[in-house]
């Protein structure tokens, strides 16, 4: 049943335009991000998609998940691109033919049966089957879908914690920046600049037949992306500290990761298991990642360059990530709100939502892609964060910030973190996603400042917890 016809649902045009967009972009067993730019499933933005769904249709929420998690490899990674058969080549760069997984990635354990990237994304995942299945714990029950995916979302982390542990630190690196999600940040100049770019004559990027090249990742960064992806494939897809060119531990991937620990105690709890160890993992990673990535002069997290051994200071939305979780110390937490209200970030004085780069970094660009603009999977992480610290006055504007701005932007890819005006593709699956999501749990009443009534209450949960 469509739960927005029910008649306790918002019935505002916002979720009805959302849900619009999210029917447009389902393609049968998984949803595409958008269905000109990105024709294929994606992994993270498939976890933000089923974040939206099960409100709607919580079984559609459940097959997005298993339809990614089937095509996971034997090693434990989920790649970060399914390929449709069905979609021509030519829409996507780069298109299975470049990745050849089913062949390269023999030794790895891809798949045969169907054609992935051999990169991976931030692990959203756990948290995304956790809250599918609150959404309808009936329907999970007898289907047995958390019974099913819990095992391959555990390999999924062990993958990370294990075989990505590139810096023996107790965190994950990623070895591309489209690991990240967050492509073409400033973050990666540095460590993109060892890279030696492949020509452009090369290769075709259909991205451009879509979008502003003014908005996209330049030729150069696509050089360095097919160079390290083709390192990648030629090597086997094979993880080990000495394989790769580019890695870096993300505070952002790092912070997921841990979160993922937490959801995973409560999905073994639903399953009568011990959650003890996700929960002793979880303050682990929470440890290593204040210990390894917490820079105090920056208020921020901030990302490690392991082959260079030293932090890259560029400040990332990525780095007010670990927000969401719970064991931050408090400390910690109120450098981030001051770091996320001050003038690197502008949040409540000169930003709508939070931009995914430092507005007085040399490298910001309003409009060009992880530069500058705002993401609302991002924002919708942050205002979890904030809430989750009970910092609810400034979690509540976020939430009203982030839902107008999608619906005024049509469903924007991205949007200026300032004005709001809509950038990239339209009708995109995650911002639909996440404004549904928003409009559907309503915000708990705010008073008084957050981190005394954290204090006072120890945990503020979040809707849905
Ligand atoms: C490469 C699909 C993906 C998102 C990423 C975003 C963008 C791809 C690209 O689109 O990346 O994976 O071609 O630019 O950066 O976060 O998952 O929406």
């Amino acid at each position: 049943m469509d739960r927005a016809d029910q008649s306790t649902s918002p019935h505002s045009t916002a979720y009805n335009e959302a849900r619009r967009v999210l029917t447009g972009n389902w393609a049968g067993a998984s949803t595409v991000p958008s269905r000109s730019l990105y024709p294929h499933q994606w992994s993270w933005d498939s976890a933000f998609i089923a974040i939206g769904l099960r409100h709607l249709w919580p079984l559609r929420a459940q097959r997005e998940l298993e339809t990614l998690l089937d095509a996971q490899w034997d090693d434990g990674r989920v790649p970060h691109i399914v390929f449709n058969p069905s979609v021509p080549l030519t829409a996507y760069f780069p298109s299975p033919d470049f990745w050849r997984s089913s062949t390269a990635g023999g030794a790895a354990g891809a798949p045969r049966e169907v054609e992935t990237s051999g990169l991976v994304q931030p692990p959203v995942h756990a948290l995304a089957a956790w809250l599918t299945h609150r959404a309808d714990p009936a329907t999970s029950a007898r289907r047995g879908f958390l019974r099913r995916v819990y095992p391959r979302l555990v390999a999924w982390q062990r993958y990370l914690t294990e075989a990505r542990d590139l810096g023996g630190q107790g965190l994950a690196s990623i070895v591309h920046p489209w690991e990240s999600g967050m492509d073409n940040s400033p973050c990666w100049d540095a460590p993109l600049s060892r890279i030696e770019p492949v020509g452009s004559e090369t290769f075709h990027r259909a991205d451009l037949d879509h979008s502003c090249p003014a908005d996209r990742p330049t030729d150069l960064d696509y050089g360095r992306y097919v160079r390290l992806a083709e390192n990648y494939r030629d090597h086997g897809y094979h993880d080990g500290s000495r394989c790769h060119r580019f890695a870096v531990e993300d505070p952002g991937v790092n912070a997921l990761l841990a979160m993922s620990e937490h959801a995973l105690a409560a999905i073994a709890g639903a399953l009568g298991r011990d959650p003890s160890d996700h929960l002793v993992r979880a303050e682990e990673l929470t440890t290593a990642l204040v210990k390894r990535l917490w820079d105090d002069e920056a208020g921020l997290f901030l990302s490690q360059d392991v082959i260079a051994g030293e932090a890259i200071h560029e400040y990332s939305a990525a780095g007010l990530l670990p927000l969401i979780l719970p064991g931050l110390p408090d400390e910690t937490v109120r450098a981030l709100v001051a770091t996320a209200r001050g003038p690197r970030f502008g949040l409540g004085h000169t930003t709508r939502m939070v931009p995914s780069y430092d507005l007085t970094g040399a490298s910001f660009d309003p409009a060009r892609y992880w530069r500058g603009p705002a993401w609302f999977n991002v924002n919708w992480l942050i205002e979890r964060g904030l809430r989750r610290h009970g910092e609810l006055l400034l979690a509540n504007a976020l939430r009203a910030n982030l839902v107008s701005s999608a619906a005024s932007s049509g469903y924007a890819e991205y949007v200026d973190p300032a004005s709001g005006e809509a950038r990239g593709t339209r009708d995109f699956s995650w911002t639909a996603a996440v404004t549904i999501d928003l409009l559907a749990d309503p915000p708990a009443p705010a008073s008084g400042s957050g981190i005394e009534r954290r204090h006072r209450e120890r945990l503020v949960p979040v809707p849905s917890d």
